[in-house]
């Protein structure tokens, strides 16, 4: 879009999609019609203005016909309109089978929200994309409805009962969740966030009892911008490719180069590879890689970004020896090391958490009470 104007906010359930387009094409139709009507006022103003020589001999007072399309077509666009409302608010009310269940308190004002594993939030609520999840939520005083517009669903929390609403997040990012239904005077503070991760992170953010994911390790924040936003791994793999050499065990290694003199390559070396890559070609190769140097300038990167791929390229030496021969050129080398992240992760994870959080009293709140009728609707 040339300029910000949102119409809409932006599209992050699967219930977005039939949404948007019921809602745009309902939108589309009314000022069709709209201007339909319009314009037949304007016509027939100008036309049988007084004085005007327009035919008046023979008034029309009644038309079976015209009568018969005027009451059809409106019922028959009614109908369409009917039936695709109705299918999609089945399935919004039908939560399916599979779903992750998360339980929701609303009270004047916030909302509370508390994970099957007993981790619990305020205001935020954190899920995993591409999963079904429900949500059971009650209120502890007047009545809410919670709200996240991403996702196109509301649902009324009220006092005294469950009631269930679900979706299926399709993007991960943050997302605003508001109270929806006027709930006293801080009502319109009554809000927060909704965070859609990727399934992994989910996983790891439950399992860290829902603090923040451990910080990352210098070489971890390298390897995620090598194989993520700067796709370094497009050309460089386990082993030399045609697309470019492979990194691996690169530091101390003699460097070939086609237009200067040979040299062991070191941190300077590397950086200097980053940002200008054609003042030493390694031997075999053409000026294919992308220069750098002008993300660092547009501050796309930083001086911090570079030593952190360089602390990524130095930690992958070891995966470079596992055995590469059945790989072939397969360019998505670095799952050894990868992995050595995500165990590192379900390591903090389990550890004894001294923090009160996941067990304890997070079971007393009875996350299996919520009572089976509920359940089969
Ligand atoms: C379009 C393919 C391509 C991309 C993307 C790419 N490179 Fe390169 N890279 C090459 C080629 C080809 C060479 C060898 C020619 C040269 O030295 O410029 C090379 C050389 C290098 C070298 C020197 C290797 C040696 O043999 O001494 C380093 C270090 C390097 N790249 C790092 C990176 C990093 C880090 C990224 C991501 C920020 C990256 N490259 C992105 C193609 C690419
Ligand atoms: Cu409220």
């Amino acid at each position: 879009m040339p300029f910000n104007f949102p119409l809409s906010p932006p599209a992050a359930s699967s219930f977005a999609g039939p949404y948007d387009a019921l809602f745009y094409t309902l939108t589309g139709m009314s000022v069709f019609f709209t201007l339909l009507v319009v314009a037949g006022i304007v016509f027939f103003t100008v036309r049988y203005r007084q004085g005007s020589k327009a035919d008046r001999s023979r008034p029309v007072y009644e038309d079976l016909r015209l009568e018969l399309t005027l009451l059809g077509i409106p019922t028959i666009l009614g109908l369409i309109f009917f039936y695709f409302g109705a299918t999609q608010y089945m399935q919004m009310r039908t939560p399916p089978k599979d779903a992750t269940d998360i339980f929701i308190v609303g009270k004047q004002w916030m909302w509370h929200a508390q994970h099957p594993n007993g981790v619990r939030e305020n205001n935020e609520l954190h899920v995993p994309v591409g999963r079904n999840v429900r949500l059971t939520m009650i209120s502890q005083d007047v009545i809410h409805a919670f709200f996240i517009p991403a996702f196109r669903t509301q649902m009324m929390v009220v006092p005294g009962r469950y009631t269930t609403m679900w979706f299926r997040p399709t993007q991960a990012g943050e997302y605003h969740l508001f109270c929806n239904m006027y709930c006293g005077t801080q009502h319109s503070e009554m809000g927060g966030k909704v965070v859609a991760m990727e399934p992994r992170e989910y996983a790891a953010w439950l399992e860290n009892g829902g603090e923040s994911l451990p910080p990352m390790t210098m070489a971890q924040r390298g390897e995620k911008l090598y194989n993520g936003r700067l796709a370094c791994n497009n050309c460089h793999g386990v082993q030399d490719n045609p697309r470019g050499p492979s990194l691996a065990d690169l530091i101390g290694k003699k460097r070939t180069f086609g237009n200067a003199p040979a040299q062991i390559a070191d941190e300077e070396y590397i950086r200097e590879s980053i940002l200008r890559p054609y003042n030493k070609l390694t031997s075999g190769y053409g000026q294919d890689m992308p220069a750098y140097e002008s993300q660092l300038i547009d501050g796309k990167l930083t001086e911090e970004n570079i030593l952190e791929l360089i602390a990524y390229i130095k930690s992958m030496g070891g995966a470079a020896k596992a055995p590469t021969a059945d790989r072939g050129l397969n360019l998505r080398p670095l799952s050894a090391t990868s992995n050595q992240g995500l165990a590192a992760n379900a390591m903090s994870a389990s550890r004894p958490n001294s923090d009160t959080t996941p067990t304890g009293h997070g079971h007393d709140l009875a996350v299996g009470a919520i009572p089976a009728e509920e359940h089969s609707r």
